[in-house]
């Protein structure tokens, strides 16, 4: 490993929050009548809640207040919170838990970086609340990937600059936020095959020989 730090990101990478995500937007648009898909859920990877929320009301035949949007955007959280319930410590991986022992081990110090408010809870779900050396999330973030500002202040709370980082990500929005930030990149999972990650990764454990 040629990097002092590795960022993570959440959602995608360390654990798969995607497909409750889907559901819970998927719920929204129904009760709203509005047409939404999978391939429509894909372009929310990484994207802020209300940005999120944008992309699924591109598709309604009316304009919407911002109260009402607040109001859509807290309906879908309950949901999308509720469903967090069933997760636990075996929605992480193997591959992902050797992977974060072993940089560990070698004294590489990991972050993540992730566009989520709920990545305190989730963290605490899956029994990762006290693995990583930093935490920068969507609480008190100014604005979301493709910025690079959650990465900076990953890289800032690791006490390592940019280029000492690696950022791995599955967001062509979290790719571009690392590039932004003069971080090495590797996408995995949707954003494997995005030409500007410096890296593609087939599986997470992949970046031990990086
Ligand atoms: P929340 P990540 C992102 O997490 C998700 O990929 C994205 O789908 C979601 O809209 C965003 O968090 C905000 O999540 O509503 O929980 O604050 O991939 O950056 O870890
Ligand atoms: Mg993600």
């Amino acid at each position: 490993m040629n990097y002092k730090g590795v960022i993570f990101d959440l959602d995608g990478v360390i654990c798969f929050t995607d497909e409750l995500h889907y559901l819970a937007w998927k719920a929204l648009a129904d009760r709203l009548n509005i047409y939404f898909d999978r391939e429509i859920n894909n372009r929310m990877r990484g994207v802020s809640r209300m940005d999120s929320l944008d992309i699924l009301l591109e598709r309604a035949d009316r304009e919407y207040s911002v109260v009402e949007k607040e109001a859509f955007a807290a309906e879908k959280n309950a949901i999308y919170a509720d469903s967090l319930r069933q997760m636990s410590e075996k929605d992480v991986s193997d591959d992902v838990r050797n992977t974060l022992k072993t940089l560990k081990e070698r004294g590489v110090r990991i972050a993540v970086g992730s566009s989520s408010k709920n990545a305190p809870l989730i963290l605490e779900r899956i029994g990762l609340d006290e693995m990583f050396d930093a935490v920068s999330d969507g609480n008190g973030l100014e604005k979301s990937k493709p910025d690079l500002e959650v990465f900076l202040k990953a890289a800032e709370r690791l006490g390592l600059s940019p280029a000492e980082c690696l950022v791995v990500e599955d967001a062509l929005s979290g790719i571009d936020a690392g590039v932004a930030g003069g971080f090495a990149t590797a996408g995995i999972g949707a954003a494997a095959s995005y030409d500007k990650a410096d890296y593609k990764l087939e599986k997470l454990s992949d970046i031990l020989s990086l």
